[in-house]
């Protein structure tokens, strides 16, 4: 349909600015973050968690490229094959049965997949690879509702868990996140997680780590990280595990070694001097 020259004026006044407004955005919030490029993922603090954001940015970028091709031949379609207009037209001519293309269309996909495939394959073997002695080992129990963290390399004798142990208390609106549980983590170390249940069935979950991994009884799970920030950040359960699920939270700190060889000397020496941990 023919627009109206002024309209058509408005449009072509209009156009430059659109695209310009668009440059500027896709410009300067590339500028500011890269939130956007991690397509709606928080910063990873392990080296796991890199790979998994890698494996998930790498699936986006596949998927925006088949998307272009695939939206490209549908305008191009739309454009150039339009049917015609003209009295007694014939449809154009069909190409049903047609063995190459028909091959194609399902070699394709079978490549596309083979390729994701490879990627989380390797990307996973990595992520749940466990060294034979890591840095530091975490005995993690998670109960109704709230964790305990033990250091089973640091012994405290005549504890109840005979190891440093964090106890904390469950999240309230009084006390806030001052008593949650404490886990410390050394940057740049193996850290090795044993995950115990002692009722139902919880999640460990650090968001910035990209990963969670279920915590159920009767049946010891484990994982290893390597951390590359320090910080605090908090960690939850992922898994609903009853009425109080949504308080079950924890603090984590990442530290340099220095500061964990520190703080675990110091809290070895204070549950030794009580008598375990309060
Ligand atoms: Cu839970």
């Amino acid at each position: 349909m023919a627009q109206p020259p002024r309209a058509r004026a408005r449009l072509s006044r209009l156009a430059p600015r659109a695209a310009l407004f668009a440059v500027l955005a896709a410009g300067t919030s590339g500028c500011t973050s890269n939130a956007f490029t991690r397509m709606g993922w928080p910063e990873p603090i392990t080296k796991q968690g890199q790979v998994a954001l890698t494996l998930w940015q790498g699936s986006w970028g596949a998927a925006w490229a088949v998307g272009a091709v695939v939206w490209g031949m549908i305008v191009w379609a739309i454009i150039f094959h339009r049917k015609s207009r003209a009295p007694g037209a014939q449809p154009p001519q069909q190409v049903r049965y047609n063995l190459p293309i028909e091959m194609l269309y399902t070699v394709v996909p079978f490549i596309m997949v083979g390729i994701l495939f490879f990627f989380t394959a390797r990307d996973e073997n990595y992520i749940d690879k466990v060294s034979a002695h890591p840095d530091v080992t975490v005995i993690v129990i998670g109960s109704q509702w709230s964790w305990q963290f033990q250091y089973p390399d640091y012994p405290v004798p005549g504890s109840a868990t005979r190891y440093v142990t964090m106890n904390g208390e469950q999240w309230s609106p009084q006390t806030g996140n001052s008593v949650l549980p404490l886990l410390v983590i050394p940057e740049n170390r193996t850290v090795r997680f044993d995950l115990y249940s002692r009722d139902v069935v919880h999640a460990f979950w650090i968001v910035p780590f990209e990963f969670k991994r279920d915590v159920i009884p009767g049946h010891p799970n484990h994982f290893e990280v390597t951390p590359t920030r320090t910080g605090t950040w908090i960690g939850r359960c992922s898994e609903l595990c009853g009425l109080y699920h949504s308080r079950m939270l924890f603090r984590v700190k990442i530290v340099t070694p220095a500061q964990f060889s520190q703080w675990i000397h110091a809290q070895q020496a204070l549950q030794e001097r009580s008598g375990g941990a309060q």
